[in-house]
């Protein structure tokens, strides 16, 4: 059950963040109106949402889910592979602390974000990427094991148009995710079902269950359609400003279970 999550709504630098996906410059309003829409989509779910200050000096602090990676009782701050990004961990710290009874963080020369961890409950998954190294993810998977919490890395590199693991899957319960055809024979040689994301639709592989809701980038019928036929209760979000900063929805927050 994810009982809060942390969001930060995006500043007036929002377009001044990273991005290769060529789509455009985001329109503030709208990406404003979109962030609102899956910060209600988690409050229908029955999650406690706690938003934090938009930070202008830091474009990309929309993207909270890459500042930390939540384990047990503990999360652990990631040190971001961009180091335009490492200063937003201070305020996440914070709002963390009256939450999590243990924080810890990762250290340099360790690189970890967020986007590149997938909990799929019995396991997580660390992506070796260009923003998370092997150092980062040594760092990050004692502080899992700490926790009674098993790990796996999977590396993308060389996967073209990943940033993160989670671009390109998500966990959907039981043993099972929604992967682009390049991830599928790694998670499948750890012992999930990889149901492939439709050709043309890989912006969709990055879906996040919410208490039973699965919620979905929207403007993707055919991965819509796959998901609802293995049951499952999809809540399409618009997520086009997101999607021109290379973010998805998993991004958009910093999900707490207890
Ligand atoms: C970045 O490049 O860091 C941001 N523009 C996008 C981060 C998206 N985060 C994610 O996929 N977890």
């Amino acid at each position: 059950m994810i009982e809060s999550a942390l969001v930060r709504p995006p500043s007036a630098t929002f377009a001044k963040g990273i991005t290769t996906a060529g789509l455009g410059a985001p329109d503030l309003k709208r990406a404003l109106d979109q962030h609102e829409g899956y910060v209600q989509a988690l409050v229908r779910a029955g999650v406690k949402v706690i938003r934090l200050d938009p930070d202008p000096e830091h474009p990309d602090s929309a993207f909270i889910e890459d500042t930390a990676v939540l384990a047990g009782s503990s999360a652990v701050l990631a040190r971001s592979g961009a180091p335009s990004r490492r200063g937003e961990a201070p305020s996440v710290r914070r709002a963390l602390e009256p939450l999590i009874p243990r924080i810890h963080a990762i250290e340099a020369p360790g690189t970890v974000d967020g986007g590149d961890v997938l909990d799929t409950f019995e396991r997580v998954i660390i992506g070796i990427s260009e923003r998370t190294n092997q150092e980062g993810a040594r760092q990050l998977a004692g502080y899992l094991e700490a926790e009674g919490v098993m790990s796996s890395t999977i590396d993308i590199r060389g996967i073209p148009g990943l940033l993160h693991l989670k671009t390109g899957i998500a966990f959907l319960g039981s043993a099972r995710v929604f992967a682009l055809e390049p991830l599928a024979p790694a998670v499948r040689a750890l012992g999930y079902e990889a149901i492939p994301v439709p050709e043309g639709e890989a912006y969709a592989a990055n879906c996040v269950e919410v208490n039973g809701w699965l919620l979905v980038a929207a403007g993707f019928p055919r991965s819509r359609a796959v998901l609802s036929d293995l049951g499952h209760t999809v809540v399409p979000l618009e997520m086009s400003e997101f999607q021109k900063m290379d973010g998805g929805l998993s991004c958009l927050s910093l999900r707490i279970m207890f």
